[in-house]
């Protein structure tokens, strides 16, 4: 069989087996070529990749002004992340680019990631400049494994802009699509020059795989998501592919309403995500993502602990590149019978994994107060609090005021 026959074919097996799928896709077992050698603990940083408008937020002169540069980050930051390429291909790997670029072109973009253990990290940085101010930096910890659930932490401390978050799929199969609802939330929060610190609850849309039949898988967002300002304001974010609102692919119509006691219009920003959109107050362009974007800044691999996500997955990524899948899978399997290990000891010796940089909290507080203010389904979630404990950041004195914020019992980080 040719390599692309034995390709369709595999397709072809994995499409049946999607079809009575129930569960958590990550655990299901997709055709080699498909495979991306990226961790899910890396997507984090797409909330990033212009960290220019993320420290802008901090400079919005008003409320009003500040909830809509949240909103322009936001935005943009689902291009990033929703048209994930050349992560596969971080660092000195170009050489091997023709080799993946070829069968994405005969594949589709759309790739599985790794599925990170449990404890896995992943650190990295986007370096100050004038335009953006002090080094943006991001924390990004697997803090369950079944289900994955990952969390993470972005902080521009200079400019006072901060995201704590986790993140969580549950997915589906239906109408010839994978459907991935979106579960958790992240809270930004704003330092602002009075002392007083602005707070942004950000829901998260929910996400199809679509064009699995043509063998080239692609996102499309639904439904909606909503971001909800402590100042009242609020943005409700509406998506819809092909064939509804434009007939657009990627379109989004984001509705920024203010709070009861502001007499103005709502603004509300039509566009596709994925290039421009525009804001009827100005009929300006609201945001455009054509300009270039930044990958973060990470340590190379030599110099990376164990458990951080490009050094622990080397070998199954260089076997994915290389397109050398079966010692990926002697990688791979090596990881996995360490980690069953790794539970067994723990059960038979009754202790737990502990955390590292983030710390368990049963509700969270900010989502619970915002949310009712826009009636969040459901009421409440639970959150990660982060501890503040990463040498890339500040040390945990500097910190206190944080854990406040989310009130949370600070005696519990001091030990
Ligand atoms: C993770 C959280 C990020 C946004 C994001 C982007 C792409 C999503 C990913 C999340 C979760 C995993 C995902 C991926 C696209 C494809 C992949 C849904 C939500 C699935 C598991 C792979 C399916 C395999 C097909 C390509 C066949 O902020």
């Amino acid at each position: 069989m040719s390599e692309q026959a034995g390709e369709k074919s595999s397709w072809t097996s994995f499409l049946k087996s999607l079809a009575g799928f129930t569960g958590d896709l990550s655990a299901m077992t997709a055709p080699p070529f498909i495979l991306s050698p990226t961790s899910l603990t890396e997507f984090p940083a797409y909330w990033c990749e212009r960290p220019e408008l993320f420290a802008a937020i901090a400079d919005g002169k008003t409320e009003q002004a500040r909830a809509l540069a949240v909103l322009k980050w936001f935005i943009v930051s689902r291009e990033t992340s929703l048209f994930y390429r050349p992560l596969y291909l971080h660092g000195c790997q170009s050489t091997l680019k023709g080799q993946y670029t070829s069968r994405n072109e005969s594949m589709g973009s759309e790739k599985k990631p790794l599925n990170p253990v449990l404890g896995e990290l992943f650190y990295g940085y986007w370096p100050a400049n004038a335009a953006r101010g002090g080094k943006t930096t991001l924390v990004v910890e697997q803090v369950s494994h079944h289900p994955p659930i990952t969390a993470y932490r972005i902080e521009n401390l200079e400019k006072g802009v901060i995201l704590t978050g986790h993140s969580a799929q549950k997915t589906s199969f239906s109408g010839g699509s994978i459907i991935v609802k979106q579960v958790g939330h992240a809270v930004l929060t704003v330092s602002l020059p009075s002392g007083e610190t602005e707070e942004y609850l950000i829901t998260l849309p929910r996400l199809r795989i679509d064009g699995l039949w043509y063998g080239s898988p692609y996102i499309e967002l639904a439904e909606t998501n909503y971001i909800q300002s402590s100042t009242g304001w609020l943005s409700t974010i509406e998506y819809k592919g092909k064939g509804y609102f434009s007939g657009k692919s990627h379109s989004f119509k984001a509705t920024l309403t203010p709070p009861s006691h502001i007499h103005t219009s709502p603004h509300v920003i039509e566009g596709t995500w994925h290039t421009t959109s525009k804001d009827s107050h100005s009929s300006a362009v609201f945001h455009d993502v054509t300009s270039p974007k930044e990958e973060i800044t990470v340590a190379p691999v030599e110099e990376q602990g164990e458990w951080e996500s490009r050094k622990l997955w080397f070998g199954v990524a260089k076997g994915i590149r290389e397109g050398d899948f079966e010692s990926a899978a002697t990688f791979k399997g090596k990881i996995e019978n360490e980690q069953r290990q790794r539970r067994r000891d723990e059960s038979a010796g009754g202790t737990t994994w502990e955390l590292k940089h983030f710390k368990h909290v049963e509700h969270d507080p900010v989502y619970e107060r915002l949310g009712k203010l826009f009636k969040a389904n459901p009421p409440t979630e639970d959150g990660y609090v982060y501890l503040g404990n990463d040498d890339h950041c500040q040390p945990i004195e500097h910190r206190l005021d944080i854990l406040d914020w989310m009130s949370v019992d600070q005696s519990t980080f001091l030990i």
